[in-house]
């Protein structure tokens, strides 16, 4: 029972609120958003339009789930939608523009993956830069029998350039520091109070550095940005990392940058068209291509739902949203 809601009859009132959820989530979000409101599954439906079609007059939540665009063609469907409720700090699969001319909030999960994806992002870059995934292979194939790995490159001296200095950009940049290295970071904007190098071009910072650290949100602004010229001035020393969207990197870009040998290796863990990764990608031995798992531990993940589902409820009991993102800011109605 939220803690705020007590009595039986707002209890009771807050079943008879409608939230969509178009693909099914983990239990936590199913069950918690279920005990409060009325729950609608769209995935279970026979004909899933048909579904929204019919509910849409009464629906006035919404929980995505993953892999479905929330446009402003769906949001035309539903006249009655109050908040939208991304599971994901990241939320590049919304209008969020379109959802705030329509006052619509829409609300993401930030802060409370910040360490666990700035954790993963070292070892991501440090499983690349040290072969970490292909030791292990050569061992489990019998190899160090016959003789040693061979040596690897080394994280040692190296510049790192972060793309986007955001919550999770600061969290990488700390570790970094702890491991000695230089940093450097670009944005659309240079930042008060933070102790890097800014660069304003993204490519004078590619040709200053030799690891780029890609923290970077996706959407339209950021498409394609780090493409064939970024990808040549980072160099065939150069190693890059994408922890941010799959969408920031040109996939084709770099897939001909690493059979050029245009740069050194890339540890991916985000990807253009998930869960589809391009075949030439996988051929490439010695990149590291991890299933968008950033995020992915059974802490970070429940504090993730958790507040998908604390977002709803809060807007429901007439307190707000709790995170509600930028392009939909709360100005202090409720529902
Ligand atoms: P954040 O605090 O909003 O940081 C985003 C940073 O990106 C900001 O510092 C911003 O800097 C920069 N940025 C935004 N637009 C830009 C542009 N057009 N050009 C250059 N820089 C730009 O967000 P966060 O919490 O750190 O999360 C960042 C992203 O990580 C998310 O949006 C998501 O895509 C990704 N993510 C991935 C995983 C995973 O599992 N791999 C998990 C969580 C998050 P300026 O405002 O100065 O430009
Ligand atoms: C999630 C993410 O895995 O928060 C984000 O932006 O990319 C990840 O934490 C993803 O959003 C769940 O689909």
């Amino acid at each position: 029972m939220p803690a705020a809601l007590g009595r039986p009859q707002e209890i009771e009132a807050l079943k008879n609120v409608d939230v969509l959820m178009l693909s099914p989530m983990m239990p936590l979000v199913l069950e918690g958003i279920a005990r409060e409101f009325n729950l609608l599954k769209a995935w279970e439906a026979p004909d899933r339009e048909a579904f929204i079609r019919e509910h849409a007059p009464r629906i006035r939540g919404m929980a995505p789930g993953s892999h479905y665009r929330v446009d402003g063609a769906l949001m035309d469907k539903l006249p009655k939608l109050e908040i939208i409720a991304n599971f994901g700090v990241g939320y590049d699969t919304i209008d969020a523009a379109e959802a705030g001319r329509r006052g619509i909030i829409v609300t993401n999960t930030p802060d409370v993956l910040t360490e666990e994806v700035a954790d993963l992002a070292i070892g991501l870059l440090l499983a690349t830069i040290r072969q970490l995934p292909q030791v292990d292979r050569y061992l489990r194939a019998g190899k160090w029998l016959e003789k040693p790995y061979p040596l690897t490159a080394t994280l040692r001296d190296r510049k790192v350039g972060i793309l986007g200095l955001g919550r999770i950009g600061k969290a990488v940049a700390k570790r970094l520091e702890a491991f000695g290295l230089e940093i450097g970071y670009h944005g659309r904007s240079a930042q008060k109070d933070v102790p890097y190098r800014f660069y304003p071009s993204l490519v004078e910072m590619a040709k200053d550095v030799d690891v780029l650290m890609c923290v970077a949100p996706g959407g339209t602004e950021t498409k394609g940005m780090v493409n064939a010229e970024v990808m040549r001035a980072l160099g065939p020393d150069g190693v890059l990392i994408n922890v941010g969207r799959g969408s920031v990197v040109d996939e084709r870009a770099l897939i001909e940058a690493l059979r050029n040998k245009e740069i050194l290796t890339a540890g991916l863990d985000v990807f253009e068209d998930e869960p589809r990764v391009p075949k030439e990608l996988i051929e490439i031995e010695h990149a590291v291509l991890l299933p968008h798992v950033g995020s992915a531990s059974v802490h970070t993940r429940n504090a993730m739902g958790q507040l998908v589902v604390d977002n709803l409820s809060s807007w429901f009991a007439g307190r707000g949203p709790l995170t509600p993102v930028a392009e939909t800011p709360w100005t202090g109605r409720a529902a």
